[in-house]
């Protein structure tokens, strides 16, 4: 049997915390699906920088060299969607216990809906202070972000600030 596991996010946009949880997934099943959800519920779609398309294209970007791992968009529950896909199991990080706190119901959540397991694989120390929403708002005020995205990501992420504060 195939081992599948689904690592869901926003990715708004992907990080190296994100990616380190990518590899280390990648190594422990056969084949990663990185779900790219796109009706979060904690906050409107109208506050993300990037559109569902462009995410993906920068997840992919990413991952690119990492064989087993692929990118896939999706919309209503998560645990749906590794139904749909055939995933045994879900990937999260956890930087700490914010993270802990949310993350627990919604792996609890999840297994009641559908007997998905989710399995946590702690930050890598260098990267548990990095997220989306801080990259995003570091950058806008013309902080270096350079060490928690990759080029391709930065790039995008400068020239799109620079249209939004043009
Ligand atoms: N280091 C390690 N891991 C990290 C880091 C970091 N620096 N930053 C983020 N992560 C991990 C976290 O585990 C996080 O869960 C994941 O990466 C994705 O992060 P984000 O911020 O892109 O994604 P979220 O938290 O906005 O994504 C939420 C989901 C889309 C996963 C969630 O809302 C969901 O499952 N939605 C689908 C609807 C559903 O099923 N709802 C019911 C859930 S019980």
């Amino acid at each position: 049997m195939v081992r599948r596991a689904v690592c869901p996010g926003s990715f708004d946009p992907v990080t190296n915390g994100h990616i380190d949880i990518f590899r280390r997934a990648a190594a422990l099943f056969d084949e990663v699906v990185v779900g790219v959800g796109v009706n979060k519920a904690k906050s409107s779609s109208s506050s993300r920088l990037f559109s569902a398309e462009e995410r993906m294209a920068m997840l992919r970007e990413a991952v690119a060299e990492l064989g087993n791992v692929r990118v896939e968009g999706f919309s209503g529950l998560v645990t749906s969607f590794c139904a749909e896909i055939g995933a045994q199991a879900i990937v999260k990080g956890l930087r700490g216990a914010t993270d802990y706190d949310y993350e627990l119901q919604m792996a609890q959540m999840n297994a009641h809906l559908t007997g998905t397991e989710t399995v946590f694989l702690m930050t890598d120390p260098g990267m548990s202070f990095v997220s989306s929403s801080l990259v995003k708002e570091v950058a806008s005020f013309g902080g270096d972000v350079s060490d928690f995205v990759p080029r391709h990501v930065l790039e995008r992420l400068t020239a799109r600030l620079a249209e939004r504060a043009g």
